[in-house]
């Protein structure tokens, strides 16, 4: 089979890497594959990994990268889909992107969403308010992420924007904004 065409979807949390994604598979026919929602699934399981996945969550930390690295491996195997995948909030370490990318597929494009913390905050905030609230969505968490997010994530980003494979998209703006910009990046790779 041939390798799967794979955009990697970045950026801290509450960026809108979710909400665009949606977006994009129905516009474009994408299958979008959100590695936090792979993990809050698995974490449901009572199991030893299914306990240990969701106390890791729960603390904003990243779960190992052999778990996250199989899980999306499953579901790429189990639903192919020519027109690609979106992979949201993965990788978040080097060691992921390294495992990822010799064992997969290389990700042709990285979208980085690229938000303050202040209006971040104020989205996950908004959302810890109302009947999506996570586990994850209390300000001590909250915290927790944006931490790790810079610590962490941003070095992998910055590793892909020196390759030359990361697109920047300004994601301060309202829902409808941000994903003119995003359909449009999609457009101009022809999509
Ligand atoms: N919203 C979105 N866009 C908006 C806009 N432009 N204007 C106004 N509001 C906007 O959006 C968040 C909220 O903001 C929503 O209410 C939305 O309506 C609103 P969303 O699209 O969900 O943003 P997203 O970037 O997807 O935020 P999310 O909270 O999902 O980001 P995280 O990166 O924190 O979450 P994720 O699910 O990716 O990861 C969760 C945890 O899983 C991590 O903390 C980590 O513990 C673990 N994890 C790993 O260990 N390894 C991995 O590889 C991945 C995750
Ligand atoms: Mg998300």
């Amino acid at each position: 089979m041939a390798a799967p065409t794979v955009f990697f979807v970045l950026g801290g949390p509450g960026s809108g890497k979710g909400t665009n994604c949606q977006r994009l598979v129905e516009e474009f026919g994408f299958s979008h594959l959100s590695a936090g929602d792979l993990l809050r699934e698995e974490g449901k399981k009572d199991t030893e990994l299914g306990l240990k996945i969701t106390e890791i969550l729960k603390a904003g930390q990243i779960v190992p990268s052999e778990v996250t690295v199989a899980l999306l491996t499953n579901a790429i195997r189990d639903a192919p889909n020519p027109a690609g995948f979106l992979i949201d909030g993965f990788p978040r370490k080097a060691d992921q992107a390294l495992m990822f990318e010799e064992g997969v597929a290389k990700a042709k494009s990285i979208l980085y969403f690229d938000c303050s913390e202040e209006t971040m905050e104020n989205r996950l905030l908004g959302r810890a308010a109302g009947a999506a609230a996570r586990d994850d969505d209390n300000i001590e968490t909250i915290r927790r992420r944006f931490r790790v997010n810079v610590e962490q994530c941003m070095p992998v980003v910055e590793s892909y924007r020196k390759d030359g494979r990361c697109i920047t998209v300004d994601a301060n703006g309202d829902k409808d904004a941000v994903y003119a910009t995003v359909r449009q990046l999609f457009i101009d790779m022809g999509k």
